[in-house]
Formats: structure tokens, sequence, C-alpha cells
């Protein structure tokens, strides 16, 4: 494969070069590695930045139906879209997005726009890598938003949260008083609540709920990085594409503020430390999988059962004996 030629394919936009770069970051083999590497390589002197979006939401509450409407609304805006999805049980499930590709007729069809399932895989480490490194070809590729879509499952969305430079909270409009047992520490990282499918005779209840979460978003800490106001609840309708406007608004005004006081730039640069920290712990962890090692543990692992040998002698033998790996 020719790095050199796919980089500018991938630089001049060209959404098959596209595809196929992030084919090519999804691999593990360890030459496709050393391929994607010198691809990310050759594209990062660019600097090109999209505004990345996280969305999550639980299955059913419209994310595929919003990112279609959404992904149309900043189109006609004149902006560039691409859509990746991290989906942690798409190993089993064999991949909901595709399913959605449905929802995402209109979008699909788009010029600009680029929708990406989600790879099969269990691991959420390597999830992570994949999708972070997928972000910076749709970037290089002149992307204006990256839309980062994840189900409501694990710790999927924290993980999502820690690429994205705004992250949305999709929800449904819930009957009753209870709030829809959203957990906390999803609601902290939430800079936006959305409360879908504001229309018809499920718009009172919508509101109900959006003045609910409002109120829960109050009690939150305060938090350095927003403005007075946010985070945020506010309605939408994916389907009639009321608050759309509103929305896209509300966004740009807390993006603008962040770039304005320093907190995007510290935030990417926080995120960038991170994810290094957390390739090496990775990469570390990863070692404890070769061969060689796993053979070692299982035979310490009978001595120390049988009292051959301290659990702490045993251990520091494998601590001491450890080669890390570069695949990770
Ligand atoms: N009334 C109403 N229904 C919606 C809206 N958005 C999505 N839906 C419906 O909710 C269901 C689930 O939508 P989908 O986009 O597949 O949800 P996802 O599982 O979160 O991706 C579908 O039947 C949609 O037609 C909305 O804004 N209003
Ligand atoms: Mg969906």
């Amino acid at each position: 494969m020719d790095i050199h030629d796919l980089a500018t394919r991938v630089q001049a936009g060209e959404r098959r070069a596209l595809a196929r770069a992030i084919t090519l970051v999804e691999s593990g083999r360890a030459d496709h590695r050393a391929q994607a590497g010198a691809l990310l390589d050759a594209l990062a002197p660019l600097g090109r930045q999209a505004l990345r979006i996280g969305l999550s939401g639980t299955p059913g509450v419209g994310k595929s139906t919003f990112i279609e409407a959404f992904g149309m609304f900043l189109i006609e805006q004149g902006l560039k879209v691409a859509v990746l999805a991290v989906d942690p049980s798409s190993a089993r499930s064999g991949g909901s997005i595709l399913g959605d590709k449905t929802r995402m007729e209109r979008l699909s069809r788009q010029k600009n726009a680029f929708i990406r399932p989600s790879p099969s895989q269990s691991q959420l480490g390597g999830v992570a890598r994949r999708t972070r490194e997928a972000v910076a070809l749709c970037e290089a590729a002149g992307f204006d938003v990256v839309l980062i879509e994840t189900v409501g499952v694990g710790q999927s969305e924290t993980m999502v949260a820690e690429m994205s430079d705004l992250f949305l909270l999709l929800l449904a409009p819930a009957g009753g008083d209870e709030l829809q047992g959203v957990k906390r520490g999803i609601m902290e990282i939430a800079d936006l609540i959305l409360v879908n499918k504001a229309d018809g005779d499920l718009k009172p209840m919508a509101m109900r709920t959006c003045a609910d979460y409002a109120g829960a978003l109050r009690l939150l800490r305060k938090r350095a990085y927003d403005p007075q106001g946010f985070p945020k609840a506010m309605t939408v309708s994916a389907v009639t594409q009321d608050g759309l406007t509103d929305a896209w608004e509300t966004i740009q005004t807390l993006i603008a503020w962040r770039r304005e006081h320093g907190h995007w730039t510290r935030r990417r640069a926080h995120q960038a430390r991170h994810w290094f920290e957390e390739d090496v712990r990775h990469g570390l962890l990863s070692v404890l999988d070769q061969k060689d090692t796993r053979a070692r543990i299982d035979t310490l692992g009978d001595q120390v059962a049988n009292g051959q040998i301290s659990a702490s002698r045993a251990a520091a033998d494998i601590l001491t004996h450890l080669r890390p790996v570069r695949k990770i």
C-alpha cells in the first residue's frame, strides 16, 4: 500500500480513501499498525481540527434519527459531517449501526457526509485507540463536525467523552417524577442534555422531563470549563426537526466560550495526555496475554497453589521477566 498516496487522497477529502484509511487503523496486524502510524504521522502536520461531538443515549431514544436530522441540518449550513460509532457490544450484535444506516438514508447519500459503522471488537481499550485514530483521519480529511455515537452501556460514554470537545446526552420523554435512572456519572460528563421526541402527544411530557433534568443539572457541582447556565437541558424533535437550530446555537455558544477562555486547548491537551497514558497501560497489560508470559504465570500459579513458592515472590519473578511489546 502506498501510504503517501493514501495520505494525499485522504487530505483531498476522498471518501473512499478515508474509508480505506480507517480500515487500516482498525487492523490489529503488525504491518498494518506500522502503516497506520506512518499515515497518521503524515497527516498530523495539517493541524486540521473538527468539532468533535460525543453523543450517547440508550437504544430507542432516537440517536440514529437525530443524527440523520442534525447531520442534514449541519450540511445545510455548509458543513461537512462525519459520523463514527462506538458500540462495545457490536462484537455480539454484529454492529447495530449497520441496521441504523437505513435511518440515516438521506445523510448517507450526501457527498459532504461520511458514516462509519462500529468495528466489532470486544476490548474497550482497542476500541478507544481505533476510534481516536478514525477521528483524526476524519479531521485530516477536512470534516468540520465529527459525531461520535455510542449506546448508553458500560464505560463507553466516558471513553467517548474523553475524545470529544462536547458531550451530548439524548433522552426520551418519561412519565412520572423519576429521573430515568441516568447514572450520576453520565450526568456529570454531559454538556448538553437533549430530550428528544418533543412532538405530538409526547411534547408536554418531553417538556416536563426537560425541566426535571434542568433541575438535576443545577444540583451538580459547577465545572470550571462551563459558562453561566451550562450544562443545559433542551427539548428537540428529530422527526419534526424542532429545536435543532436552538441546539446548534447553544453548542456554538458553549464552544466559542470555551475557545475564548482556553478550555478547548486545555481539554484537548488533557485528553492527549490521558490517551497516551491509557495506551501505555493497555500495552503493559497486553504483555500479560503473551503466550510465554501466560505459560510462566500458569506454572508459577501451580507452585503458589501448592505452597512451593510465596505469592509475592512469584509475582516478583513474573514482573522482572516482563518484556514490553509494541503491539497494542
Ligand atoms: N415521535 C418521535 N419519534 C422519534 C423521534 N426520534 C426517533 N423517534 C422514533 O424512535 C424510535 C427509535 O429511533 P432510533 O433513531 O432508531 O433510536 P436509537 O436506537 O437511539 O438509534 C424510532 O421508531 C423512531 O422513529 C422524534 O423526534 N419523535
Ligand atoms: Mg440507532
